[in-house]
């Protein structure tokens, strides 16, 4: 890049080269901002940019960051309490029996560059008047920028009987949502005889809005070739299934919604439209009506379930948050409405696109460049469009891949070449071994920029 190093680099206060650890040089900060930076408090420590989270786009930041060549040792902070780094999208993998669920994470610890400074935390609170994040520990981390993506919330509370039923080994409910819970879908859904199996979808955001119905059809498509479903004439068949979704529709872009109810429809899948489930009482589930229509109560013999998720609480009471409780942030520019300096993308943002890792391909790089324009006191030239990307596993073999942008209007990266509504072999391929991979090998490590493909 031609940009200019920022001053601390030109100052003149350091000329040797720096290698990470060997060093106990601590760079004043020197880092010119929009924002007048008001002193932090002494015991504060202080950072360039402060990163809270360390999911795909904390740390796709931090490596996006670094190679910018603009920061030394601990110019960067990246913020998170967990031991472990999740590839999420992989968990629909492991309910399909497709992958095995240690392979899909990395102690976080290993993930986080030896030159950033990781503080494995909670946080208690932002102060952005002060620029400064409080930690758990009640120790505070002053910044120049910061970055906010902890993402999302998965609250198995917010089912009555779901936590019980899930920890419960007998019992036929699970969720590819959790770690913990991801690998028992797998067991129930392979031991899965005959009855009635019912997939659920909640009101209110989720991640991957995709991947309720895919674990689906991935159940589907087992039992069919067991001879234990029969699409044609599931009445006759020994298993029965319904998707209960608090959703009016099977998925939010009308052109992929079109062919999903097409496959649901064809499959013989009963579709619970706005129906919410609230509650799990033994083998019934509960389900509050959206529309206002009364309560529904349906029995199971095997349940997937899908939490309700929100914003974390220390984001949601904070001044960062929109009414919704997510980061307010512009939805071209990823910058925070009220404060300059502050950033935000991925699932703790406002930005009205769905939340998937691959939307953070398109997110991370306007995030990085635009935060460095802002220090220079450069207009902010990157602008999101709202990339997202669902690859739709529709059966054992088969992938739908959905891309959209802002307003669900389709963006499709080989939509010139085929048509990415219908369910193709090769997408498959990409969404069960090329992804996993470029995202281990390439996206966190700053070089992936999805449909771009490799940058930097
Ligand atoms: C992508 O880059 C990516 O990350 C590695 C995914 O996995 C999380 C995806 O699901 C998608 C769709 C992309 C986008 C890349 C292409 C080539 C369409």
């Amino acid at each position: 890049m031609s940009l200019r190093p920022f001053t601390l680099r030109t100052s003149g206060s350091r000329t040797t080269p720096f290698v990470a650890g060997t060093s106990t040089y601590r760079p004043s900060r020197s880092f010119a901002s929009v924002v007048a930076s008001p002193p932090v408090s002494s015991s504060a420590r202080n950072h360039k940019v402060v990163i809270v989270g360390g999911g795909s786009a904390g740390i796709t930041i931090s490596n996006q960051l670094l190679r910018s060549g603009r920061f030394v040792y601990e110019d960067i902070a990246l913020i998170d309490p967990a031991e472990w780094h999740h590839y999420q999208p992989g968990w629909t993998l492991v309910g399909g029996g497709l992958k095995n669920k240690t392979d899909l994470r990395k102690k976080l610890s290993a993930m986080v560059d030896p030159k950033v400074r990781f503080y494995n935390n909670k946080v208690q609170a932002f102060t952005p008047e002060q620029n400064t994040v409080s930690l758990a520990t009640g120790d505070k981390v002053g910044y120049e920028q910061l970055v906010v993506c902890p993402g999302i919330n998965v609250d198995f509370n917010s089912i009555r009987g779901l936590q019980e039923a899930i920890a419960d080994p007998e019992a036929p409910v699970s969720s590819i949502y959790g770690y913990d819970t991801c690998d028992k879908a797998a067991r129930n859904i392979a031991d899965f005889r005959k009855g009635q199996a019912l997939f659920t979808h909640p009101t209110g955001p989720v991640k991957c809005a995709g991947a309720p119905q895919k674990i689906m059809w991935l159940a589907l498509d087992g039992w069919k070739r067991a001879g234990l479903y029969k699409p044609d004439n599931p009445t006759t068949s020994p298993i029965q299934i319904s998707f209960a979704t608090g959703m009016p529709v099977m998925f939010g872009v009308p052109k992929y919604n079109r062919r999903l109810n097409e496959l649901r429809e064809q499959r013989g899948v009963e579709g619970l439209f706005q129906h919410d489930l609230v509650a799990i009482e033994g083998n019934t589930a509960v389900l509050a009506r959206v529309d206002g229509g009364e309560q529904v109560k349906r029995h199971f013999d095997l349940l997937h379930v899908v939490p309700k998720m929100g914003p974390h609480a220390f984001v949601k009471n904070s001044v960062l948050a929109n009414v919704a409780g997510f980061v307010d942030v512009d939805e071209g520019t990823l910058q925070h409405k009220k404060f300059q300096n502050v950033w935000a993308c991925g699932d703790a943002s406002s930005l009205p696109t769905s939340k998937t890792a691959a939307a953070i391909t398109a997110q991370a790089p306007v995030v990085v460049s635009n935060l460095l324009s802002s220090v220079r006191g450069k207009p902010l030239h990157e602008i999101y469009n709202g990339y997202t990307s669902c690859p739709l596993l529709t059966e054992y073999g088969k992938v739908m891949l959905a891309e959209f942008v802002y307003e669900g209007k389709p963006h499709e990266t080989f939509g010139k070449l085929v048509d990415q509504g219908t369910p193709r072999r090769a997408f498959y391929h990409l969404k069960k071994d090329f992804f996993p991979w470029v995202y281990f090998n390439s996206m966190v490590k700053g070089t992936w920029a999805g449909p771009k493909g490799w940058k930097w």
